[in-house]
């Protein structure tokens, strides 16, 4: 039996192995062709604005549109809703299927999606002090911190550890670094639950089910066996894995990994960035935000009018209004659009989604006013915490991790091509400002 897995697992694998060859030929053929080629310019102001529109990174998993938003190795968000394998009776794309799209550059069929759900039950066994160090921390420790000294304690795991410790030829990188991320992607929707069920259920513990797809397992494991509720993780899953390089989670991310940082140490680097509220952490501030205003007003539906003056008044406050704008972005994220589908069709009438949807007609005209911000419209993070909440996971503490765990399925699918196309450690340069008026200020 134990032979009989391993040879499943292996197939996986090998698939892999067999793409390697053909790309790094296509790479280095196009480098050796185009290396010189200059594809665009930098200005001063770039440096001191966090190198907004700057191609600086290659990452093949995905690419952002700043008009069109996000394509997985080419396919949109509705696309993939399309095309992608479903669980028996369900609508939604399983994450498992976006993971091999990012991985092989390939949609793959049901069969292929079953077996890479089985690869990962087969992987995700937990060892018992992973537990014990979650377990040491004080229960009002922050879920995203308790996340990341989870994934820094399934450390003890890592083959590329071992593997370069033992002397590993550079060309074999990408294998250890793959058996990390498909051990630790199997492991994370366990180590999450635990945290939450930790916190929020007294230590009531759930058995993961592995005959359960990947996120009907971790929808399970945290308490929620209700089928539509296993339909939304599916999809929020799917929607949250990866957007492009330069997000501050997946650049962290490759940018430890290409100091030869396994993938737990890389993973967990970009969860702390993942915890800001400029990034993931936007989704737990969202429903904080609009608990508070429904709070100061009383409860029940606010008028557009109500809205507007608290929305004013956070701006006055000189904070942001969470949920809103975006770096790259310059319309209405589709990941939002997805998950206001998915509330239309199964919860019209939710006193949130009444909320929610009101905001969404109040907020753009108001920060259009100010003259300043690049993009008025929602992102991502406006719309998950109303979902969530419907279904009875109102610990909005906890949303963060969920985002986490789906950011996995991406950013490691890039960590294991940066390790097969052999990708040299990042150290871009940095300069002065009084080396800069030096240069360029007499001109
Ligand atoms: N509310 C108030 N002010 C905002 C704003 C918002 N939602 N979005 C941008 N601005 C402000 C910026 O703070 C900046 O102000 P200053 O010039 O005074 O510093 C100005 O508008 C210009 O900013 P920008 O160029 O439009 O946006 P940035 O690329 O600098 O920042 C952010 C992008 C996402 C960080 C920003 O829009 C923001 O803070 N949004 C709210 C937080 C949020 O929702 N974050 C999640 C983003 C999506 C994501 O990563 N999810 O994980």
């Amino acid at each position: 039996m134990a032979q009989e897995n391993t040879s499943k697992m292996q197939r996986l694998k090998e698939l892999f192995s067999e793409k390697i060859e053909s790309t790094q030929k296509e790479v280095k053929d196009f480098i050796a062709a185009h290396g010189d080629t200059v594809i665009g310019e930098i200005k001063i102001s770039q440096l001191y604005g966090g190198m907004r529109g700057m191609q600086a990174l290659i990452t093949e998993t995905s690419k952002l549109d700043p008009a069109e938003g996000i394509r997985f190795r080419g396919y949109s968000i509705p696309e993939l809703q399309e095309k992608l394998p479903k669980y028996p009776g369900g609508e939604q794309p399983l994450p498992e299927g976006i993971f091999y799209l990012m991985l092989y550059n390939e949609l793959p069929d049901d069969d292929t999606v079953r077996r890479v759900s089985n690869n990962w039950a087969r992987r995700a066994q937990i060892p018992p002090h992973v537990f014990k160090v979650i377990d040491a921390l004080p229960m009002h420790t922050h879920p995203m911190t308790q996340f990341v000294v989870g994934i820094m304690a399934l450390r003890t795991e890592s083959e590329f550890k071992k593997a370069y410790r033992n002397g590993i030829n550079k060309s074999e990188y990408w294998e250890p670094t793959y058996e990390d991320a498909m051990n630790l992607i199997a492991r994370l929707p366990r180590v999450a639950a635990y945290i939450y069920r930790r916190m929020y259920h007294n230590g009531d513990h759930i058995e993961p089910d592995p005959s359960l797809d990947w996120s009907g397992n971790f929808a399970h494991m945290l308490g929620f066996d209700n089928e539509e509720f296993h339909e939304l993780l599916r999809l929020y899953m799917t929607i949250h894995v990866d957007h492009e390089g330069g997000n501050v989670s997946a650049h962290t991310i490759h940018l430890v990994g290409s100091a030869l940082s396994d993938a737990y140490q890389s993973f967990a680097a970009g969860m702390n960035g993942l915890a800001g509220p400029l990034h993931g952490l936007a989704n737990q501030e969202v429903i904080r935000w609009i608990f508070a205003m429904r709070d100061e007003l009383g409860g029940g539906l606010p008028s557009k009018e109500q809205i507007a003056n608290y929305v004013r008044q956070t701006l006055n406050d000189g904070k942001v209004v969470p949920g809103f704008g975006h770096a790259v972005l310059r319309k209405t994220d589709p990941r939002y659009t997805a998950q206001r589908d998915f509330a239309q069709k199964h919860m019209p009438h939710d006193d949130l989604f009444q909320i929610v949807s009101r905001v969404y007609e109040v907020v753009p005209e108001i920060l259009q006013e100010t003259g300043k911000v690049k993009n008025p419209w929602p992102n991502v993070d406006a719309h998950s915490g109303q979902l969530l909440m419907h279904y009875g996971l109102t610990q909005y503490d906890f949303y963060t991790v969920l985002f986490g765990v789906s950011r996995s399925l991406g950013t490691l699918a890039s960590l294991i091509w940066d390790r097969a196309l052999g990708f040299p450690l990042e150290r871009p340069g940095s300069t002065t400002t009084e080396l800069l008026k030096e240069q360029y200020g007499k001109k």
